[in-house]
C-alpha cells in the first residue's frame, strides 16, 4: 500500500487540516507526530527507504528504540499539509538506542522533522510507558485563548485545571487528570522537552506559557478533541474575565464531586480546593 493511502496517514492529514481551520496554526506554527503501529508499517514497507543517513535527535529516547513516527516538517505550514503531504510531512525510523533517526518517506525537497522533535519524542516515550502503549499521538498547537490565559492566570497546574474545569461541565470528564503548565522557556530544544515530558507523567495536556499547548492521546480523534475542549474552555474563560471582575456563579466543589460520581471519574483532591 502507498503511504498516502494508509488510514493513519489520512487521519494525520485530517488533524493538520482541522487544526489549520481552527486558526491554531499561523504560518509554520505547531507540529504533530504519530507513533506508527507495527502492522501499519508492514502495510507500507514497500514504499519505505531504509538507506537514509542517521541524524541526531537531540535527546535520547531508549524507550522508543526502533519505532517509526509520522511527523510534520520543520518550517512547514499546516495549511499546506493536505495539498503537498510528501513535502510537509515524513516518516522517520529511530535507531535501537533512540539517539538517531533516519528519514524513510516524505520530506521531499530536503525538509526535516519538526524543530520540536525532542519534545514530541520525549513525550511519546513517557506516554508509551504510562499508558501501556495506548497513546500514539502528540499534538502541539498555538490556540489563542489558552495562550491569552498565560498572561493572566498564575502559571500553576492547580489554577489552570480548576479554572478550565469550571468553564464547561464536560471538562473534568474529558481531562480528569488536569493540566500542567510550563513557564516561559526557549522552544525547540531538550530543556523544554524534559520539562514537558515530566508533566506528561501525570497529565495529557501541557500548556507552554506565552506559546501554546501540547496534547497526548490514543488516536487522532481523542487528541484533537482534547485540544479543542481545552481551547473552548479557555475561550469561555477569556469571555467571562472580559465581562466581569468576578464570576457570579460557577460549578462548585460539591458539583465536581457529584459529577465525578455520576461519570465514574476520579478527580484529584488538589484541584478541589476551596477558594
Ligand atoms: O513553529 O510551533 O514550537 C513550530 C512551532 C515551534
Ligand atoms: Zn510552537
Amino acid at each position: 500500500m502507498k503511504v498516502l493511502e494508509a488510514e493513519f496517514t489520512k487521519g494525520f492529514i485530517r488533524l493538520c487540516t482541522d487544526g489549520w481551520e481552527q486558526g491554531w496554526h499561523e504560518r509554520n506554527g505547531g507540529n504533530a507526530s504519530y507513533r506508527i503501529k507495527e502492522e501499519e508499517i508492514a502495510g507500507i514497507c514497500e514504499e519505505l527507504e531504509e538507506n537514509g543517513e542517521w541524524r541526531k535527535i537531540g535527546t535520547c529516547v531508549p524507550g522508543l528504540g526502533n519505532e517509526y513516527f509520522l511527523v510534520t516538517g520543520s518550517g512547514k505550514y499546516f495549511r499546506n499539509v493536505a495539498l503537498k503531504p510528501e513535502e510537509c510531512i515524513g516518516i522517520i525510523h529511530l535507531d535501537q538506542q533512540g539517539e538517531n533517526y533516519k528519514i524513510c518517506w516524505g520530506f521531499q525537497g530536503g525538509a526535516r522533522p519538526t524543530s520540536e522533535l525532542p519534545s514530541h519524542l520525549m513525550n511519546h516515550e513517557v506516554k508509551k510507558r504510562v499508558s501501556g502503549g495506548k497513546h500514539r499521538v502528540i499534538y502541539h498547537a498555538h490556540p489563542a485563548n489558552v495562550i491569552a490565559l498565560t498572561f493572566v492566570l498564575p502559571l500553576e497546574d492547580e489554577v489552570f485545571t480548576r479554572e478550565l474545569w469550571e468553564m464547561a461541565t464536560e471538562c473534568p470528564v474529558v481531562f480528569p487528570d488536569g493540566i500542567g503548565v510550563v513557564g516561559w522557556m526557549v522552544p525547540g530544544g531538550r530543556k523544554i522537552a524534559v520539562e514537558t515530558s515530566r508533566l506528561m507523567e501525570k497529565y495529557d495536556v501541557a500548556v507552554w506559557a506565552h506559546h501554546g499547548m501540547f496534547c497526548s492521546g490514543e488516536d487522532f480523534d481523542l487528541t484533537f478533541g482534547l485540544m479543542h475542549t481545552v481551547e473552548k474552555a479557555a475561550e469561555i474563560l477569556t469571555k467571562v474575565l472580559a465581562m466581569v471582575p468576578q464570576k457570579r456563579q460557577t460549578i462548585t466543589v460539591q458539583d465536581f464531586r457529584d459529577l465525578a460520581e455520576g461519570f465514574h471519574v476520579t478527580l484529584p483532591e488538589r484541584f478541589l480546593y476551596e477558594k
